[in-house]
């Protein structure tokens, strides 16, 4: 039987454009580079978890998110399947502060750290950068290093 996991995935960017990513330093994912996130609680929404998550993780709080995409993840011989809605925002405010399990750091978008973050990142993150429109991601991973199918397009088209 297959277990789904609804998380978040919220990427801030300040007003000059630089991006804020958190090295996460335990847990799934320990030593990549990602945004802020996790799993939506049982009594919340999607979009008040990523806040929730946004603030736990690296303390600021976020006072609008914009959906940018969906990620679905199968796992080959795993039967986790996760559901990962990706938010952005640059409407926050509050003080970046390093948390239990998040180091955070500042990036200029030319020194994303691709080569220390999932290996799926690369393949959409672009479509995040590029403000739009919205995308939905499907990757299949065959353990955690590598991805023998992916697939990234606009939920505009059919
Ligand atoms: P916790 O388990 O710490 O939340 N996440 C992924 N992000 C990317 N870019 N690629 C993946 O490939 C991911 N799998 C999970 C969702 C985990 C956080 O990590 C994200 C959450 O923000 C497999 O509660």
């Amino acid at each position: 039987m297959s277990s789904r996991k609804v998380l978040t995935l919220t990427l801030v960017r300040n007003s000059v454009g630089d991006i804020l990513l958190g090295l996460k330093k335990r847990g799934f994912g320990e030593g990549k580079w990602n945004g802020f996130g996790g799993k939506v609680e049982p009594g919340e929404s999607i979009l008040q978890g990523a806040a929730r998550e946004l603030t736990e993780e690296c303390g600021l709080k976020a006072h609008s998110l914009t959906k940018v995409g969906l990620l679905d993840f199968d796992f080959i011989d795993d039967p986790m399947r996760l559901e990962v809605h990706v938010f952005c925002t640059s409407d926050y405010s509050g003080t970046v502060i390093e948390t239990e399990e998040m180091k955070p750091k500042w990036y200029k978008v030319e020194d994303i750290p691709f080569h220390e973050m999932w290996l799926d990142d690369p393949i959409w993150f672009s479509w995040y950068l590029k403000g739009g429109p919205q995308f939905k991601g499907y990757f299949l991973y065959k353990g955690l290093d590598k991805i023998v199918e992916q697939e990234v397009k606009s939920t505009d088209v059919p």
